[in-house]
């Protein structure tokens, strides 16, 4: 099963797949936690040029998209669909949708863009996605007392809140695939409404 987790920054997804990591580990599951972009050490040297700081070049738009999918297609290869051939559970720290709510609804790529790199290098969709959602200001507080931020943090409000709308806008798409889950609740009642949510589909 593959499993993914979205949401703008600092929702909570890091502590959610955490705990959910070891719920199943608990139950004696072969367990894979990974993140986008990154989860090789290729694509994690990709995030790295994602996420840094660089005062003297901007990164233009379609750089991002696309280095957001040469980091994908490395992680799927070596990663995703290895595990899930040997019947593991894949918990992935966001995934495509984050592409469509951060480079099209935040950024203003159009969807066909996206739609071409979904179609020829994404071969494999989640089975379950969980959104984990909050008003903007609360994940932004909650991420910004980790200390500095990196290219994405540094954005403001009324960018978060075209990428939560990209996010409410797959919900409605795909509410089969992606369930919301209430972020503004305790990490405990989190995980236990993303496990009622497992319990219907495992
Ligand atoms: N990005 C993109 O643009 N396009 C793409 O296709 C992909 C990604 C794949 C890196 O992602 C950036 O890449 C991301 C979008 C872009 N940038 N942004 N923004 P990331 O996932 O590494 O970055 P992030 O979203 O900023 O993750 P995060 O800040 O680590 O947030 P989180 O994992 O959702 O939250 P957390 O670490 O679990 O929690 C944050 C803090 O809140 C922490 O102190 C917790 O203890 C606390 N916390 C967590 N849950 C709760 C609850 N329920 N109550 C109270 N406090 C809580």
């Amino acid at each position: 099963m593959f499993i993914s987790f979205e949401g703008t920054e600092g929702v909570g997804k890091t502590t959610l797949i955490g705990k959910l990591f070891e719920h199943f580990q608990t139950q004696g599951k072969d367990v894979v936690l990974t993140r986008e972009p990154g989860g090789t050490p290729l694509a994690e040297q990709i995030r790295g040029l994602l996420l840094s700081v660089n005062h003297d070049e901007q990164m233009s738009h379609d750089t991002e998209l696309l280095l957001m999918y040469a980091a994908r297609a490395q992680h799927l290869d070596r990663v995703i669909l290895p595990a899930l051939a040997e019947g593991k559970i894949v918990l992935c720290d966001r995934f495509t949708d984050s592409s469509f709510a951060y480079q099209c609804a935040g950024r203003g790529l159009s969807r066909e863009k996206l739609q071409l790199l979904n179609e020829n290098f994404v071969s494999r969709m989640p089975d379950l996605t969980f959104w984990l959602d909050a008003p903007i200001e609360l994940g932004m507080t909650r991420a910004r007392e980790r200390g500095a931020l990196d290219r994405f943090e540094q954005e403001k409000v009324a960018f978060f809140a075209s990428v939560r709308s990209g996010f409410a806008e797959i919900h409605t798409r795909e509410p089969e695939r992606m369930k919301r889950l209430d972020a503004t609740q305790s990490p405990e009642q989190v995980f236990a409404e993303a496990l009622s949510y497992l319990a219907e589909c495992v």
